[in-house]
């Protein structure tokens, strides 16, 4: 069994898969803390974790099909050392809403596969100005993991080089989550950390680097992570057709009460919490809340805490509440949520006009129903 090394995981976690493992926090959890502790950060596996010896781990660097460099651990760690806050979120986060919409294939994933942490490492322009590299001559960095499928293939995705060349993206080869060495299930010894990116260009357990005119080969850059219209479907779906997901756009979740839940109605309010976030850098505006399907809304409370961030480099969620003014007497209630990101870009109002066949970028309002005790 090639599962058969893998780590001790914290019993909190909703396993979504076991082999390969798959799992997010539940909701209430998720929000307790701005930076999310490695134990409960959802972790998202395509293929069994690989077992890696610090002392013989190494980096290739790679130009087209030809090795420039090999880095041992070391070598990563001369390059200065730099520490951002960013959330990773998975492309199919929420995607268990969407499916009621309509049927569709992947992981039944609620609100939380998605975590904020600080990631610290060496920035990956530094890296690849070394290389002396003429941003003009090609187009894409490819990334491979050490995690390999039964026919020996990485796990393997790109990302277009203006970003990767660009200081201001603040891409990080991270050797540290949250001060601590990146666990195993994170990428231990090496992730790349490419912020505001979907989940899946985040790649871990890094072996290899390659400076190429072509988009990783890999299956989840070609063949999957990618967006279709409402109509297309398994018959006459044609994943060329379709550019890789790079960036994400905005997106919210309640976490606090939880969909069903019975809650106490405390001086004619309810306190709402959850989280809200948008891809490449777009810092969070706003959240709208809504008690009676939009003809009242009210705005939330944001919790931006990374201070530091500059304009168009807010790479962390935002933490949101709002003690919400609930009718006298009902006994229910549903809850909509919206965000609004920095270039004014609004969650679409339902999963209709967005579903897709694999269940990516369900970022729709998010809507909770809940029980009232006066
Ligand atoms: N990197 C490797 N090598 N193998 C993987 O399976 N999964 C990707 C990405 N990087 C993956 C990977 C996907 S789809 C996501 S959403 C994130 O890692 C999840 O990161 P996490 O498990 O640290 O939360
Ligand atoms: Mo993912």
């Amino acid at each position: 069994d090639p599962y058969s090394k893998e780590p001790i995981r914290h019993k909190v976690l909703k396993i979504n898969g076991q082999k390969p493992f798959c799992a997010e926090p539940p909701p209430s959890l998720l929000i307790e803390s701005f930076i999310t502790p490695m134990e409960t950060f959802y972790v998202r596996n395509h293929l069994p974790v690989p077992e890696i010896d610090l002392k013989t781990y190494s980096l290739e660097l790679a130009i087209e099909e030809v090795i420039k460099k090999t880095f041992k651990f070391e070598d990563i760690r001369k390059y200065p050392k730099y520490t951002i806050t960013s959330a990773i979120m998975c492309g199919g986060n929420r995607r268990s809403e969407m499916a009621q919409e309509r049927q569709l294939r992947g992981l039944s994933w609620g609100v939380g596969a998605v975590g904020n942490a600080t990631w610290t490492g060496t920035r990956l322009c530094d890296v690849l100005k070394d290389l002396g590299i003429n941003e003009d001559n090609y187009n894409h960095i490819q990334f491979e993991g050490y995690d390999l499928d039964p026919s020996g293939t990485p796990y393997g995705a790109s990302i277009p080089i203006s970003k990767a060349m660009d200081p201001r993206a603040d891409i990080i080869l991270a050797y540290e989550m949250n001060g601590q060495p990146i666990p195993r299930d994170h990428g231990f010894p090496v992730r790349v950390i490419v912020p505001g990116v979907v989940g899946a260009r985040n790649v871990k357990w890094l072996a290899r680097i390659i400076v190429s005119k072509e988009e990783s080969p890999s299956q989840w850059q070609q063949g999957d992570y990618k967006g279709f219209s409402p109509s297309t479907d398994w018959d006459n779906v044609d994943f060329s057709k379709a550019p890789a997901i790079q960036e994400m756009p905005v997106i919210s979740a309640i976490c606090k009460p939880e969909h069903a839940e019975t809650i106490k109605v405390v001086n004619g309010k309810i306190n709402v919490k959850g989280y809200a976030w948008s891809g490449g850098g777009r810092k969070i505006i706003r959240v709208d809340i809504t008690n009676n399907q939009g003809k009242t809304w009210y705005t939330a409370d944001l919790n931006a805490e990374d201070k530091n961030a500059k304009e168009g480099r807010y790479w962390s969620w935002t933490l949101w509440s709002i003690d919400l003014p609930v009718k006298e007497g009902s006994k229910e209630i549903e809850i909509w949520a919206k965000a609004v990101d920095a270039s004014y870009n609004v969650q679409p109002e339902s999963f209709k006009n967005i579903w897709n066949l694999r269940g990516f970028v369900c970022n729709a309002y998010h809507r909770v129903k809940v029980k009232l005790e006066h």
